[in-house]
């Protein structure tokens, strides 16, 4: 599809990243492209610094897809009904889609699929905090769909207009499919509102869980978000993680209210005269130790992908005898 990962296939990672010197009009140059919102492609020249903000971004965003497959996938057996299960499955087998589609554009960069998924299992690479929070009620499923693939929304609109061609690109369908995950979501939390007082209650107990790692998928407050600054300036992204926390909080609240649940927050008011909702503080502790892998679940998530990837060897050692077959058929 793009070629600049294709023409460095096979090379050690040290030499693609070995790149002559950029001088200053170079870097003025490729800003004043930035400026003029044209679109970065994979085989234009661009700075060292800008393909590994993107691979970093692009490939941990692929890793939160595949990741996120396993508390969603954990509910496919449970399903309360034989429609629920096949909108949850299509739901999954989505969100494996995101992922492959978002390593191949981080492959655009010249960053091989193997190196990234290494880097994921060794724990080097991050993905979203908010998939290494347990689900434990049906109701966690609609709260992930309303919220989490709310907050991804959210985040993920203003990416299609992201300055790299290829992650944009990508981001139109990736949002299409995230924007059905939001509904299904809220679909099932307004079933469990309008049904016993114990779905309510459960529909409730996970808004209460949901909530505050919710939002801080958005990442640390801007004075703390080292990359934002940088990235802002290079279009990549569009509107900085406290820009986008307050749209999610403000788009969310009302949604609560109608479904008649009680967002846990008691600072939590609307400020007329801003025209936003103001919230309380983000126990930031909570979220630097999910990142720093003490979450409830990291082990967990990490196991269970090293296990698929595992189990999968026989798929990779097959598909590689195939080509090699193929190519010597090829060349005969
Ligand atoms: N979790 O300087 P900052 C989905 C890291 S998948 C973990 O603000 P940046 C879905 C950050 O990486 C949703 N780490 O960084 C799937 C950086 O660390 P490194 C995933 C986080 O990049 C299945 C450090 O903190 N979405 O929707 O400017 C089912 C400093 O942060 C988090 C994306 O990946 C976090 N929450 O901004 C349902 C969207 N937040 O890399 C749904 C694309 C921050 O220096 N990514 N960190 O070691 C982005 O938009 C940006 O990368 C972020 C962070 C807003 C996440």
């Amino acid at each position: 599809m793009y070629t600049q990962g294709l023409d460095q296939q096979g090379k050690p990672e040290q030499e693609k990243q070995r790149r002559p010197a950029e001088s200053e009009a170079e870097l003025r140059a490729f800003q004043r492209r930035c400026d003029a919102e044209e679109k970065i492609e994979a085989k234009d020249w661009m700075p060292e610094a800008y393909r590994r903000t993107l691979v970093r971004q692009i490939s941990q965003h692929a890793h939160s897809e595949i990741i996120g497959m396993q508390p969603e996938g954990n509910w496919l057996t449970r399903a309360p009904s034989l429609k629920r299960k096949v909108i949850l499955l299509a739901k999954v087998q989505d969100e494996a889609g995101h992922g492959l589609y978002l390593y191949s554009a981080a492959e655009t960069l010249g960053v091989s699929r193997d190196k990234m998924v290494d880097d994921l299992l060794s724990g080097k690479a991050k993905y979203s905090s908010i998939f290494n929070y347990a689900t434990l009620t049906w109701a966690d499923i609609g709260a992930i769909g309303w919220l989490v693939d709310g907050a991804a929304i959210m985040n993920q609109v203003p990416l299609c207009r992201c300055s790299y061609g290829p992650y944009a690109r990508a981001m139109v369908r990736v949002c299409k499919e995230e924007s059905f995950h939001q509904r299904q979501g809220f679909d099932i939390m307004h079933v469990l509102c309008s049904g016993s007082e114990a779905q309510k209650a459960m529909a409730q107990d996970a808004l209460n869980r949901w909530w505050w790692p919710s939002l801080m998928m958005f990442g640390p407050s801007d004075k703390d978000s080292e990359h934002s600054a940088q990235s802002m300036a290079w279009k990549i992204k569009r509107f900085s993680n406290d820009e986008l926390r307050q749209k999610f909080v403000d788009a969310t609240v009302p949604q609560a209210e109608f479904l008649g649940l009680r967002v846990p927050d008691d600072d939590l008011h609307f400020n007329e005269a801003t025209g936003h909702y103001e919230f309380g503080d983000i126990d930031w502790q909570e979220f630097y130790d999910v990142l720093a892998g003490n979450g409830p679940c990291n082990r967990e998530r990490l196991a269970k992908r090293q296990k698929a990837h595992d189990d999968g060897a026989w798929v990779r050692e097959a598909a590689r005898a195939y080509a090699a077959k193929h190519a010597v058929q090829e060349a005969a």
